[in-house]
């Protein structure tokens, strides 16, 4: 029989919210670029790297670039998201993520992170919350982002811990697709229609309410 090992957690929007962020950052350069970006169109970009969410965004405003003015742009939005991170402490960690992952060490469940962002370390450490994850993943280590399942199975092998014995935190739905393409248990955090679609095996509006004990029963 299987049972819980380790835990995998994606970051923006499951430790801590830095999706508003992305997404302001975004909007601004949509707007720049003429045009609007909605909070339904801003989904698509939940998980997905800088490069592909530039992608879809200039395919939302029907807007055609050259790679040099893509590269320009993406620099820009990135300097825009970081200027608005700075003001972040360890107060913007999410409501009950310190006690669950409290809970998960006290159990002696491994945990990790798997994230697309390149910026993963730097909101980790302004935080104050690196200590936790005995590993990192994040958008400077993988070839293949998410969906693909490469960030979490990349996880699980730093751990030495099978893909059956793993719970994958995710926002988004690319993330809880690739927790399951990869063979994990996928718990969706946020609105659980999408996600549910996608095929989490469970939806939590966050963190306040779960420890070790309610999600060691999804196995
Ligand atoms: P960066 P996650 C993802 O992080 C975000 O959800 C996504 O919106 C962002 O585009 C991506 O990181 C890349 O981030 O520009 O910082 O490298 O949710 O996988 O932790
Ligand atoms: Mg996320």
């Amino acid at each position: 029989m299987s049972e819980l090992k380790a835990c995998l957690f994606d970051l923006d929007g499951v430790i801590v919210d830095t999706a508003q962020f992305h997404y302001l950052a975004w909007r601004e350069l949509a707007n720049g670029l003429g045009f609007d970006l909605t909070v339904a169109q801003n989904e698509q970009l939940k998980g997905v790297s800088r490069v592909e969410s530039l992608e879809i965004i200039l395919k939302i405003g029907a807007v055609e670039l050259d790679a040099e003015t893509k590269n320009r742009l993406a620099a820009t939005k990135n300097e825009r998201y970081l200027e608005l991170c700075q003001k972040m402490s360890s107060e913007d960690v999410l409501p009950g993520v310190q006690v669950f992952l409290d809970s998960l060490i006290q159990e002696g469940i491994k945990i990790g992170l798997g994230s697309a962002s390149k910026n993963a370390r730097l909101i980790l450490a302004q935080i104050g919350m690196t200590r936790y994850f005995a590993t990192i993943v994040d958008g400077n280590r993988i070839t293949k982002g998410k969906p693909d399942p490469q960030t979490f199975l990349m996880g699980a092998e730093d751990l030495k811990v099978k893909p059956i014995n793993c719970i994958v935190f995710e926002d988004a739905i690319a993330g809880i697709k690739a927790a399951k393409a990869g063979g994990m248990i996928a718990v969706g955090v946020g609105e659980p229609a999408g996600l549910k679609a996608a095929g989490a095996d469970m939806v939590i509006p966050g963190f306040q309410d779960i420890d070790a004990t309610t999600v060691k029963h999804l196995f």
